[in-house]
């Protein structure tokens, strides 16, 4: 019988849940852990509970630090790093192919004009390029340069509520993943259109990339499909599998 391949990305949550337990477990003391949660750590759902609630503690603690002036260091040309890594919670030949005349961003939520943008309408907006360094939290890091429309200037164009706390994304392969309203109108917050890599790769998440350089890769999603404006905290891919939700700087 043939056993199924298994990769170590199979196990990234599990990983990381262990990690965020070594480094709890560093951090209090047992007796404290034990305190307050009021179980023991052998009760793993309680132990799950208590860190969701400090991750959850963490994000508004991030939140309320973000500085929404501080910009991320940018680079030169000649510091871009090629090639550049592919990442994807599956194998690279597995990632979407997009036809670009087809292709339309949809709005969704609190935005007032959620009609759906083609790639052509979205480059006849300003455009910007930046160089700046792509952080993933398995431990490596890359520095890339991305052009596109600065995000906030999109969302001013389509009328989003700038007032509200969330700004989601669902991505072509379906993925997913949010950013509170500050970071979405961060200064280098970048609606990608131009991605690392030879012309026609795709697989740096064409045709639309939320490039967040303040943020860990996991929270830039690539082929994006459709943007959201919200209250209610979407989560995404990995938030909901217990990466820290804020995960920015
Ligand atoms: N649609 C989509 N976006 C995604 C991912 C994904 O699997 N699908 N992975 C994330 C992670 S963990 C990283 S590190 C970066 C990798 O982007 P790159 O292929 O341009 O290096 O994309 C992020 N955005
Ligand atoms: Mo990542």
């Amino acid at each position: 019988m043939k056993r199924p391949k298994i990769s170590l990305s199979d196990f990234r949550p599990q990983i990381e849940r262990v990690e965020r337990r070594l480094f709890l477990k560093r951090g209090l003391s047992l007796g404290a852990l034990t305190m307050l949660s009021g179980c023991t750590l052998k009760d793993d759902d309680a132990v799950d509970r208590l860190l969701f609630a400090m991750s959850r503690f963490n994000d508004r603690a991030q939140a309320a630090l973000f500085d929404p002036n501080k910009l991320a260091p940018v680079y030169e040309e000649a510091e871009v790093t090629t090639p550049f890594p592919f990442n994807a919670f599956y194998e690279e030949k597995l990632a979407p192919v997009i036809d670009a005349e087809n292709y339309r961003l949809r709005l969704s939520g609190l935005i007032d004009n959620n009609a759906p943008w083609t790639l052509r309408e979205l480059r006849a907006l300003p455009q910007a390029t930046q160089i700046t360094r792509h952080v993933c939290v398995e431990g490596w890091s890359a520095i890339g340069k991305w052009g596109g429309v600065p995000f906030r200037t999109f969302l001013e164009r389509v009328g989003a509520d700038m007032t509200a706390r969330y700004v989601g994304f669902r991505c072509a392969d379906n993925y997913s993943t949010s950013i509170d309203m500050p970071s979405a109108l961060h200064p280098q917050t970048l609606l990608a259109l131009d991605f690392p890599g030879h012309a026609g790769e795709t697989k740096y998440g064409f045709p639309v990339k939320i490039r967040i350089p303040t943020k860990l890769g996991f929270k830039n999603p690539k082929h994006v499909t459709e943007i959201f404006v919200t209250n209610d905290n979407p989560g995404g891919y990995w938030e909901d599998k217990g990466y820290n939700w804020f995960s920015g700087s």
